[in-house]
């Protein structure tokens, strides 16, 4: 289970830890105290000493209720610190982006995934995204950030969501992206109550069966404040105890602010696997 990125072949059997770099002003839980280059740059260093497989920088903030950011914006947000971080670091650059034109010029600059939450559906992206030849993340959502988190519904999540992604497969497909370079992400969040969350949390490994590695991002996220009480800045216990769930779970790649204590925790589980292997 090898993948290709632009600097790098992983082993998709093995489990991943990305860490994330946001580039808003209005991140949701970093307070934006990153928005400047070095900060950036500084922080993705402090993540790949800690372990990190991926960077994930993304220009619009996608948590709930987040305003659209302009093309021009997010453009100016992304390709600084892709750039920077392309000659900088031995990491494996993923831009977490829906905007075509951002997906074309991150790819030049060095970026080796398209981690989009939109799933390739914005008009242009597949073709953008297939003409880099690069790696994609498909994640499902319902609805988009501004509004999906007013009463989400399924008829049955686990299976909606997963007809969704083989879809957003076959349309990828289509447009020329091959299945060795597709992963899929459920979309933690993403238009979904604590209980649609758990239950695809509980579901992962069944989503493994898919055929396509996973990628997963539940740090810090509200469904973690629901459980616990916890406002953000307290979420780390929890944001561990899912990765370690996701990743006993057969999850690829675990997105997480907290790259030091995630890598211990996914060390753990692979240590595990190695004695029963
Ligand atoms: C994710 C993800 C992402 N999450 C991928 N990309 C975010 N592939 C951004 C909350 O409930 O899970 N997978 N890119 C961040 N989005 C959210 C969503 C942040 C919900 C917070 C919440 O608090």
């Amino acid at each position: 289970m090898i993948m290709k990125f632009a600097r790098r072949e992983l082993d998709m059997s093995r489990c991943h830890v990305m860490g994330i770099v946001n580039v808003t002003p209005d991140s949701f839980s970093d307070g934006g105290q990153y928005n400047r280059l070095d900060d950036a740059l500084d922080r993705a260093r402090a993540m790949v000493d800690s372990g990190a497989t991926f960077v994930d920088i993304g220009g619009e903030s996608t948590r709930p209720g987040a305003a659209p950011v302009s093309l021009q914006e997010e453009l100016d947000r992304v390709c600084p610190v892709v750039e920077a971080i392309s000659r900088e670091l031995d990491v494996v650059i993923s831009v977490d982006t829906s905007t075509p034109e951002v997906i074309t010029a991150s790819a030049a600059l060095g970026a080796g995934l398209i981690n989009d939450v939109r799933a390739l559906e914005r008009q242009g992206a597949l073709e953008a995204a297939a003409a880099t030849g690069l790696p994609v993340c498909l994640m499902h959502m319902k609805g988009s950030p501004d509004t999906m988190q007013q009463r989400p519904e399924y008829r049955h999540v686990v299976r909606d969501v997963a007809t969704y992604l083989m879809d957003r497969v076959r349309a990828a497909e289509q447009a020329g992206i091959r299945s060795e370079q597709i992963l899929l992400d459920p979309g933690f969040g993403f238009g979904k109550t604590l209980e649609h969350n758990l239950r695809l949390l509980a579901a992962l490994d069944q989503m493994t069966m898919l055929g396509y590695p996973l990628l997963v991002g539940m740090s810090r996220k509200t469904m973690l404040g629901q459980i616990t009480g916890r406002e953000v800045s307290d979420r780390l216990p929890a944001s561990l105890a899912t990765a370690t769930i996701a990743a006993l779970k057969g999850a690829s790649v675990i997105r997480v602010h907290d790259v030091r204590e995630t890598v211990d925790a996914v060390r753990v589980v692979e240590a595990m696997r190695e004695v029963r292997a």
